[in-house]
């Protein structure tokens, strides 16, 4: 088949999974084809059955903003017909489902659009009234939607009032690059007295509650010697900074930033901590258990349907730092009930969440719409 996606190509786990779907169809035989704004982070080199198509705006002094959407629309539209693409696969109902409908206009019914719901397009932006109406229309006017948990199924049809289906298509790990690795080096450099490593890896946006994170680090420190690892970037990196130093503990974290090899930064820790008050996956939390972690995190949307809690982690309410922090501590001092976690995390996400059962899911859905009239 010949596949059109659209997606945010900036770091995310949106546009993770956008990008390592892309690969697996090509993989799979299938003529990929990306049209988004920049090349997707994890494209970046070539291969066979993958073209990139750059979206431009224009910047015609009138427009007080580049009408992205309208310069998208009017791409997919010009690659459908050229490539004679059967399906145009867009991640995020704002904008791109909508660009995907005007493209379908333009170019007739053969062009079959699923949408795939990533969260914060309904848990945000869902709830703005001045957005609701045109995401519902987005919703309606695609041929399939999915979306990667039940939790956003429910919310979605509770936000928006959408009665039409949707299929839950979960996200998944690439197990060829998300298994434990040898890091003992590494290891010993960062936590040369054998401490326990902590390790929190988001966009450092509020509702990742980062600060909760840093509370955590600091109780547990009250019961074992740890050091924490801050991967990402964004606007609560600061305050986070700042809490460490107030709470005395900075000298045990270490803000690492952006990183590439996140296979690599998993293995070097213990335990994955995700405090989210909005999570409608945590893709994060996989691909820690895909490396053998636990997670100790909260109940929040999508979380409880990766992390099963008492087996592969603890989940606890939002904002419970102190439930939280009793988790952590016995996961980290019974080291028969780590190793039985860890076990579990590693089977769960391999078993659950593999590429290949999922990326045949998605190909079931194209099948289906495509030999539909
Ligand atoms: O978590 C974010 O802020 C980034 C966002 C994105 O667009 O990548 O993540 C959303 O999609 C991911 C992939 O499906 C999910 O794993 C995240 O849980 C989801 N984030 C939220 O719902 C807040």
């Amino acid at each position: 088949m010949k596949i059109g996606i659209t997606c945010y190509p900036t770091v995310g786990g949106s546009g993770v999974i956008a990008t390592e779907l892309g690969k697996l169809l090509a993989e799979r035989g299938h003529e990929v084809h990306f049209i988004t704004s920049d090349m997707p982070f994890r494209l970046g080199k070539f291969y066979k059955n993958i073209y990139y198509h750059e979206v431009e705006t224009s910047s015609y002094d009138v427009f007080r903003y580049p009408p992205y959407e309208l310069s998208l629309a009017s791409r997919m539209a010009e690659v459908a017909r050229n490539e004679q693409l059967d399906v145009l696969h867009v991640h995020y109902a704002i904008p791109h489902a909508i660009s995907a409908f005007l493209a379908k206009e333009m170019v007739g019914e053969q062009l079959k659009i699923v949408t795939t719901l990533h969260g914060t397009d309904i848990t945000v932006l869902g709830h703005d009234r001045s957005l609701s109406d045109i995401i519902r229309f987005g919703i309606e006017r695609s041929d399939v939607v999915t979306a990667v948990s039940q939790d956003l199924i429910d919310k979605t049809k509770q936000v928006l009032g959408i009665e039409q289906p949707i299929e839950k298509v979960y996200n998944f790990i690439d197990k060829r690059e998300y298994y434990p690795r040898d890091v003992s080096d590494y290891r010993q450099e960062l936590a040369p007295s054998g401490e326990k490593i902590l390790i929190h890896v988001s966009n450092f946006r509020p509702v990742k509650r980062v600060l909760d994170v840093v509370r955590i680090f600091h109780q547990t420190l009250q019961h074992m010697p740890a050091k924490l690892l801050f991967i990402g970037e964004g606007p609560d990196t600061a305050a986070a900074r700042q809490l460490a130093v107030e709470l005395g503990v900075s000298e045990h974290v270490r803000f690492l930033g952006k990183q590439e090899k996140l296979a690599f930064m998993y293995s070097l820790a213990d335990l994955l901590l995700l405090t989210s008050e909005k999570e409608s996956f945590g893709l994060v939390a996989l691909e820690a258990m895909a490396c053998g972690l636990p997670v100790v995190g909260t109940t929040a949307g999508g979380i409880p349907e990766v992390v099963t809690d008492g087996e592969t982690g603890f989940l606890r309410p939002i904002g419970d730092v102190e439930g939280m922090t009793k988790q952590v501590v016995r996961l980290l001092s019974d080291q028969k009930l780590y190793d039985r976690f860890s076990k579990n995390s590693l089977g769960r996400a391999y078993h659950e969440f593999c590429q290949d059962q999922i990326a045949s899911q998605y190909e079931a859905i194209y099948e289906r719409i495509c030999a539909q009239p």
